[in-house]
């Protein structure tokens, strides 16, 4: 048995890149089990496989699909095959908690597995059973942490369903309105929904935990971008998520004969719709910055061959670190479309229909990361996450970070997603590094 002591001042020593002899002198380093890590992917990635598809064919797995239920049962067999108990709260998210002292706040680690349609079969599964790994290295070192460690599959982050992201664990941290649960979806309303996850939506604000429920977050996840693999960098160290806002847009023209209707009389929403595509393209291109703009859902009634569209439905978003860049972004894009509606003679409606605020990481853990990672000889990168991640809602209640590993090419939300198996193994390590680092912590 390593005591936390000796564990933690051969950490630090290891921070000096002391040479490995100091560890087998005592014990092993503490490691994850990566066959084991790489079999469980390759298990999870048979839920939502397209018929006759293989690997490298992806994934269809978005929320609340028979498929995520059915990946989610397998992760509850996983944690419970490690002699976890797993705990789902009333938004479906996943417990399972391990060691520690009673009266301290836990470390809490991990990610999602629901998916885009088409997506890969890393973002968000890497970080969740790689949470999984870390309390079975911890176990299997048989380190006494101070800190409980406990793992979460976070439910919902994608925006697929109900065209919100990051929904359950925006719930966990406080963020819930009224109304919320009778939102609309494929027919299905989200207390039905949630209730598929075994979820309780009448009971749902027990879901909400407070400042100081936990010690810390960390997430692994892929960078989805492609920084680290073009700068050949193993570990990514985030020093921020993006903001987000995204809106619902009707445009309502009038539905008339394609045949019949001279083009100077016509109220073609479609047309509306492909001059406001174009310019959520421009206000975003054209400033300096990382901002970004996307339509990436589009709905056209009665969406037939022989007939003017009549109705356009489209999500708009922007994404920034800043705030003030995404609200000058949201306003250049409705100056626009009030003269959009003027030249098309449509009327042009924005719903706000999903926000994250960027959020910076907590500079202790990117330390943290940082020391991880250097105990494994590993180079690390300080980058920005284009994407938004779970961990923006988790901000709101505890101190932050995220590791990332680099994404081939910078693909994601593609079957083509992929992250080299020895890069899964490196992350998952500095995940199991910096849970052990932050735990020699009482704050960060
Ligand atoms: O959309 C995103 O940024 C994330 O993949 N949910
Ligand atoms: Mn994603
Ligand atoms: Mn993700």
């Amino acid at each position: 048995m390593i005591s936390r002591r000796s564990f933690l001042s051969l950490a630090s020593a290891s921070a000096l890149a002391i040479p490995t002899r100091a560890w087998s002198r005592q014990s092993p380093r503490p490691a994850i089990n990566a066959a084991r890590l790489r079999n469980r992917l390759e298990r999870l990635s048979t839920h939502g496989r397209p018929a006759g598809g293989t690997f490298a064919d992806g994934v269809s797995r978005v929320a609340y699909s028979v498929a995520d239920l059915t990946a989610r049962a397998f992760m509850i067999d996983e944690i419970k095959s490690a002699d976890i108990v797993p705990r789902i709260d009333a938004a479906g998210n996943i417990f399972a908690r391990y060691g520690g002292q009673p009266n301290q706040p836990a470390i809490l680690f991990g990610s999602h597995i629901d998916s885009v349609p088409n997506g890969g079969n890393f973002d968000g599964d890497l970080g969740t059973f790689s949470a999984l790994e870390v309390i079975q290295a911890v176990q299997a070192a048989k380190i006494q942490t101070k800190h409980p460690i406990e793992m979460v599959l976070w439910a919902h982050e994608e925006s697929t369903a109900f065209g919100i992201m990051t929904a359950a664990s925006r719930i966990v941290a406080g963020d819930l309105q009224a109304g919320d649960m009778d939102r609309t979806w494929n027919g299905m309303k989200r207390s039905d929904a949630i209730k598929r996850l075994a979820g309780n939506p009448d009971q749902i604000e027990t879901a909400i935990r407070g400042k100081g429920t936990w010690h810390s977050y960390v997430e692994l996840h892929i960078e989805q971008g492609g920084t680290l693999d073009q700068a050949r960098v193993p570990i990514g160290i985030v020093e921020g998520i993006v903001g987000l806002h995204r809106y619902e847009v009707v445009i309502e023209g009038v539905a008339n004969h394609a045949g019949t209707t001279p083009m100077g009389e016509r109220k073609d929403a479609m047309v509306a719709a492909a001059q406001l595509t174009l310019a959520v393209r421009d206000i975003a291109a054209r400033r300096q910055g990382r901002q970004v703009g996307t339509v990436g859902q589009i709905a056209i009634e009665p969406n037939s061959p022989n007939v003017i569209p009549g109705k356009a439905t489209l999500s708009v978003e922007f994404r920034d670190l800043s705030e003030p860049v995404i609200r000058a972004l949201d306003d250049a894009l409705k100056t626009r479309a009030s003269e959009i509606a003027k030249e098309t003679g449509t009327t042009i409606a924005f719903t706000l229909s999903s926000a994250n605020v960027g959020v910076p990481t907590t500079s202790g853990i990117q330390a943290a990361i940082g020391r991880a990672a250097s105990a494994l000889s590993l180079q690390t990168r300080v980058l920005p996450s284009g994407a938004g991640h779970d961990a923006q809602q988790i901000a709101r209640l505890c101190p932050m970070g995220m590791i990332f590993v680099p994404s081939v090419g910078g693909v994601s939300h593609s079957p083509k997603e992929l992250t080299t198996w020895d890069d899964c193994e490196r992350g998952a390590n500095v995940l199991l590094g910096t849970v052990l680092d932050l735990d020699a912590r009482d704050s960060v």
